[in-house]
């Protein structure tokens, strides 16, 4: 049988069926897997093996009903990771820890207020996303709570202004929601952002039945274990039945992660950095020193030259030097 990964830890997941009504067991019956023979092809270098959205073949366990063994991984569209230094030091040894696979869209929520605005965040996310190639919106939730404060504006202003879609959005009032229900419609997404922005909120607000899995994802998953994966995908009611997601008519998802305090991005080192910020790129290798140029004090560098123009806000270029150091000696 073909499903979905909608959410799983260590070596339980839980998989959705996917495909027409044949096999023995429905379409849409979740079904709780283990990895057969613990290991799974295709999942080197991860910390965690599967995360939400994963496609997978797997089997039902004949002598457990509602259990089953997963064989194999489909090949990945794409993954939205972060570094998790921490995972370092654990068995597995590596610290890419996947969040999502295989989204259309990566919504990077954000707040004017409560918590305060964390434009530092923001780089980090939207960096994240155009590392996996996946299109990044900026969704600022809480815009009941927005006094317009000008360097919250300015900022975002900026963002907009380098390419990233913005859209204001309130789970408390409804404001903006129709927009971010077309936004999403009949696709992957998901939702990244720190602590309390409001990500299980808006999710709640786009499914009015009020799910039960939403209830008992804010119980099970917001309870601050954020040292593994429990990332979790959920259906949007309003699709075509059966829903396969990413393929015509089906439907549409929204994958809620958990709060993260730090984010480090993975997939890029300090030398490739450069290419992956969009007012940067088109610079780079340009200075007299070209790509050996630090960027800090050399005379002829076209980052300093930019930043002093305007043309590469002071706040992007304080968070490049700082997403650099962090990335040390990582290779990329
Ligand atoms: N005023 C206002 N409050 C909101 C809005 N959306 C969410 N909140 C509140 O913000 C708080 C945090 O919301 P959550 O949905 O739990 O935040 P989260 O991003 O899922 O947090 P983690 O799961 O810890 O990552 C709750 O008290 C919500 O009621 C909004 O649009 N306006
Ligand atoms: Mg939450
Ligand atoms: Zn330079």
């Amino acid at each position: 049988m073909r499903g979905i990964v909608i959410r799983g830890s260590w070596n339980i997941f839980t998989v959705r069926v996917l495909g027409k009504e044949t096999g023995e067991t429905a379409p849409g019956t979740e079904v709780e897997c283990r990895i057969k023979g613990k290991v799974l092809k295709g999942v080197e270098g991860y910390y965690n093996p599967l995360a939400p959205g994963d496609r997978v073949f797997f089997e039902a366990d004949p002598a457990r009903p509602g259990k089953g063994f997963i064989l194999s991984l489909e090949e990945r569209r794409n993954v939205f990771t972060r570094f998790n230094q921490k995972n370092l030091g654990s068995h597995r040894s590596a610290a890419s820890q996947l969040l999502a696979a295989n989204v259309d869209l990566v919504l990077c929520v954000t707040t004017p207020e409560s918590p305060p605005f964390r434009p530092r965040f923001l780089d980090r996310a939207l960096l994240q996303a155009d590392i996996a190639g996946i299109p990044p919106v900026i969704l600022l939730n809480k815009e009941d709570l927005s006094g317009g404060d000008p360097d919250v504006e300015e900022r975002l202003e900026d963002l907009r202004r380098i390419g990233y879609p913005l859209l204001r959005v309130s789970a408390l009032t409804g404001a903006g929601m129709d927009k971010l229900r077309s936004l999403i419609s009949g696709k992957i997404s998901v939702l990244v952002g720190q602590s309390g922005v409001g990500k299980s909120s808006l999710i709640r607000a786009l499914i009015p039945d009020r799910d039960i899995r939403v209830g008992s994802l804010n119980e099970k998953y917001d309870r601050g274990n954020h040292t593994t994966t429990m990332s979790v995908l959920l259906e949007i009611p309003g699709g075509e039945k059966p829903a396969d997601p990413g393929e015509a008519g089906g439907g549409t998802f929204i994958i809620d992660t958990p709060g993260i305090r730090r984010f480090v991005p993975d997939g890029v080192g300090k030398e490739g950095l450069i290419f992956y910020m969009r007012e940067f790129a088109s610079l780079a290798g340009k200075c007299t020193y070209g790509l050996s140029c630090s960027h800090l004090t050399e005379p002829g560098c076209k980052i300093l030259e930019a930043v002093t123009a305007g043309a590469i806000h002071e706040d992007r270029y304080e968070s490049f030097l700082r997403i650099r150091d962090e990335l040390g000696g990582k290779l990329g």
